[in-house]
């Protein structure tokens, strides 16, 4: 068996900046506040940490929107700051991420603006710009964030392409000078240290140029276009640029966010011997408690068809590329909101939730928060809520003549806001997150809920947190096993087993507030018990009875 790259046997902690820990009271997060809790991300046993993005932005996407690639936004800190942040990261032995937002950039940015006063300008050919038809958009695609992803600009009489918010005008790829001058912002930070980037929307950067009409969605003009622009044959070409360009020679890492994925494009995005991307994100299972693509249409969590998509996954990438394991991130709601039981068995469902998804195959990603049990922030007024996302559809919701009563329970369910509430840190005002007014409101719940009181706790969800990523790390079964779920059709129990040559392992989780009973496989007799929420599990004569939200990990060695 071939030796584990280092990436394949690491845990990723995710920050989300703006709500990770502000050091000087302005109420924001920021590079500062990272470094202070260096410690604590360290003391998790992670030994990446990724950030979402810090640089200088107008904010009109969480960050997601970039102004100027080369500098950190003074809200966040400054140079020095980040180069002391990379070297606290270093000396803890860990390794440092960067988000690459290569698909768009923020209107703001210079390029964009020359681009609107000059169709002569060089840069004009940086975005993605076209004539209308017949007096409206070149095509009736929608954007991702709500509307028309096309923007009318009367000086130039022309449209912008954006598949993102109106602000994030996509970049053209097909010009060889975006690509160079990405291939030099890549380079530039990683002469500052970074060890790998998260690339973001990275599979979007292949338009079909000819911009066909779509089905429009039900009670809008526009309709969703992925098929003209995710996945696209060209895309390969531009990751293997990247990889031969800058991250093969210089050692970095990847992983990639790729949504509407086929198994065929997902092999040749991650096969190693292709030199295209190290790792994958892919975003089908997270679709398990909604109407098709709509997240403003939640339906209750189906946990076969979470098996379904967890097992494909699991069956496409081994032995033909790599995963990232995630249970949330700072696009999603709060897991244990969403997935666990939050109002009765919070600590044992969360610790469930980890036990579920970190044994398979695959890097675990664990987003700040998660390893508390933090919750969505319960935020009781609209006007808490902060994503444009979330304000788009609550616009085009009130706009239809829906009550504010409903959107308020929609955005607290299935907003992004609902991961990106701050950090609780401790029990003192504002969490601890802060000395001053926080830029979004904390959870209400930070006095029960927070890092502090959680250290203290053998018990906790922070600790059951440390304790899983030790005994998952240098395990052949979590590494290279084959991953087999077990009663898949079964909508209480997610089991499955990681089959190795010289280990087996079984995860066993119990999804309900019901007491089952399952029997365990006969070859994990005499099986040892690798991490449990519950203090020891039941079996008696190969039946486990399973109490509710107990999940529970055994291994055997052959
Ligand atoms: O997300 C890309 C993406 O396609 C989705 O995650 C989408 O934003 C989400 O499903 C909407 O609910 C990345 C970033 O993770 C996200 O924060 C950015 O908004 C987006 O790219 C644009 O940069
Ligand atoms: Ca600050």
């Amino acid at each position: 068996m071939e030796k584990a790259k280092w990436w394949q046997d690491a845990a990723v902690y995710q920050i989300y900046p703006r709500s990770f820990y502000d050091s000087n009271g302005d109420g924001i997060g920021d590079i500062k506040g990272i470094t202070e809790k260096l410690d604590y991300i360290a003391s998790l046993g992670v030994d990446v940490i990724w950030s979402s993005p810090f640089f200088v932005s107008p904010w009109a996407d969480g960050g997601y929107d970039i102004a100027d690639y080369r500098n950190i936004s003074p809200d966040f800190g400054t140079m020095e700051d980040f180069e002391e942040m990379i070297a606290g990261i270093h000396e803890r032995g860990m390794k440092f991420m960067m988000d690459f937002v290569g698909n768009h950039t923020s209107d703001e940015h210079p390029w964009f603006q020359a681009a609107l006063k000059d169709k002569e300008s060089p840069y004009h050919d940086y975005y993605i710009f076209r004539k209308g038809r017949d007096g409206r958009e070149p095509s009736n695609w929608a954007s991702i964030f709500g509307g028309s992803a096309w923007e009318y600009v009367p000086e130039l009489d022309e449209y912008y392409l954006h598949l993102f918010a109106k602000k994030q005008p996509d970049l053209n790829w097909e010009n060889p000078k975006v690509v160079s001058e990405v291939l030099d912002i890549l380079d530039f930070w990683a002469d500052k240290g970074v060890d790998g980037y998260r690339l973001d929307a990275i599979n979007y950067l292949y338009k079909e140029p000819d911009f066909p009409d779509v089905e429009p969605m039900s009670g809008s003009p526009y309709g969703f276009a992925t098929e003209h622009y995710a996945n696209k044959p060209k895309v390969h070409e531009h990751f293997r640029t990247l990889h031969d360009k800058v991250m093969a020679p210089r050692g970095l890492t990847t992983v990639a966010e790729v949504a509407y994925l086929d198994e065929e494009t997902a092999r040749g995005y991650a096969d190693p011997a292709r030199g295209e991307l190290d790792a994958l994100y892919p975003f089908d299972l997270l679709n398990v408690d909604q109407e098709g693509y709509d997240k403003f249409s939640p339906l209750p969590l189906d946990l076969p068809k979470l098996k379904k998509a967890l097992s494909h996954w699991q069956n496409v990438m081994h032995d033909h590329g790599w995963l990232a394991l995630f249970i949330g991130n700072h696009d999603q709601p709060r897991a244990l909101s969403r997935f666990g039981d939050e109002d009765q068995y919070p600590v044992r469902s969360a610790k469930l939730l980890a036990n579920a998804m970190y044994f398979l195959q695959g890097t675990p990603y664990i987003y700040q928060g998660d390893e508390l049990g933090m919750t969505v922030p319960h935020y009781t007024e609209l006007s808490q809520f902060r994503d444009v996302e979330a304000i788009n559809a609550l616009k085009e919701g009130l706009a239809r003549g829906e009550s504010k009563e409903h959107w308020l329970k929609l955005l607290d369910k299935r907003s992004r806001d609902g991961g990106r509430a701050p950090f609780s840190w401790d029990t003192s005002d504002h969490a601890g997150f802060t000395t001053g007014r926080p830029w979004m409101d904390v959870c209400a719940n930070y006095k029960d809920i927070n890092a502090e009181l959680e250290e203290h706790d053998a018990d906790s969800v922070l600790n059951f947190y440390r304790r899983l990523l030790k005994v998952r790390k240098g395990r052949s079964s979590v590494l290279y096993g084959r991953t087999e779920f077990l009663e898949i059709e079964d909508p209480k129990l997610l089991i499955y087993e990681r089959i190795a040559e010289d280990e087996i392992l079984i995860s066993v989780n119990n999804f309900s507030r019901d007491e089952l009973s399952f029997r365990l496989p006969d070859k994990f007799q005499g099986a040892e018990l690798l991490i449990s929420n519950c203090r020891k599990p039941d079996i008696r004569d190969g039946v486990a009875r399973l109490r509710p939200w107990e999940a529970f990990t055994l291994i055997k060695t052959n």
